[in-house]
C-alpha cells in the first residue's frame, strides 16, 4: 500500500511523464517551405529520442506516394533517402513514431518543391549547368524552428482519469482500515 501511494505521489508531481508526448522539433525540408532544389533526403528532429519502429511517409499533391529507399531512426532523429529526388509538387510528410514514453504520435506537414529540372533534348547541346551562386541561393537544408502543435490525445486523458481513480480507490481503503 505503502508503495503504491509512493507511485501516485511521483505521477502528481512529475505529471509531464503522463502528459508530454514526443514530438516534432524541426525537419528539413521545414514546414511550409519552398525549395528551388531537388530534395534527395528528409530528415526530421523530435525533443526525444525515438524508438525503432517510427516511420515516415510521404505523398505528392495529395494522393501518390513516393518512393522511399531507406528510413533510419538514430537517437532522436528520424531519416528518410527518397529514391527519386523530388522535383515539382507539394509534398506531405506524414510521420508516425513510437516516443520515448511508448506512445505513438502521428502527424504530418507539407513543403514545396520548385526545381528547374535541366532540358536535355536539345539536339546534342549539353545542358546548361546550374551556376554555383544559384545553388548557394537556395534555402536547401534549413533548419526551422516550429511551433509545438501537439494536443493531449486521448491515451493521456486516460492515464489522469486512471491515476484520479487510484487515488480516490487507495484514499477509500485507507479509510476502511484505519475505521
Ligand atoms: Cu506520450
Amino acid at each position: 500500500m505503502k508503495k503504491l501511494l509512493v507511485i501516485l505521489l511521483l505521477l502528481l508531481v512529475f505529471p509531464q511523464s503522463v502528459l508530454a508526448h514526443t514530438g516534432l522539433e524541426s525537419s528539413s525540408p521545414s514546414t511550409d517551405e519552398t525549395l528551388q532544389n531537388p530534395v534527395t533526403e528528409i530528415t526530421m528532429k523530435f525533443n526525444t529520442e525515438l524508438q525503432p519502429l517510427s516511420t515516415f511517409d510521404v505523398t505528392v499533391n495529395g494522393s501518390d506516394k513516393v518512393p522511399i529507399d531507406k528510413v533510419t531512426v538514430s537517437g532522436a532523429t528520424l531519416k528518410g533517402i527518397l529514391k527519386e529526388p523530388l522535383t515539382k509538387g507539394t509534398y506531405t510528410v506524414n510521420w508516425k513514431i513510437l516516443g520515448e514514453d511508448g506512445h505513438i504520435v502521428e502527424k504530418s506537414y507539407s513543403f514545396r518543391v520548385d526545381a528547374k529540372i535541366p532540358e536535355t533534348t536539345t539536339h546534342g547541346q549539353p545542358a546548361p549547368k546550374e551556376t554555383p551562386a544559384a545553388a548557394a541561393a537556395a534555402p536547401d537544408a534549413a533548419q526551422s524552428k516550429q511551433a509545438p502543435q501537439e494536443s493531449v490525445s486521448p491515451s493521456g486523458i486516460a492515464a489522469v482519469v486512471g491515476v484520479l481513480f487510484l487515488i480516490i480507490l487507495g484514499a477509500v481503503l485507507m479509510k476502511r482500515r484505519n475505521s
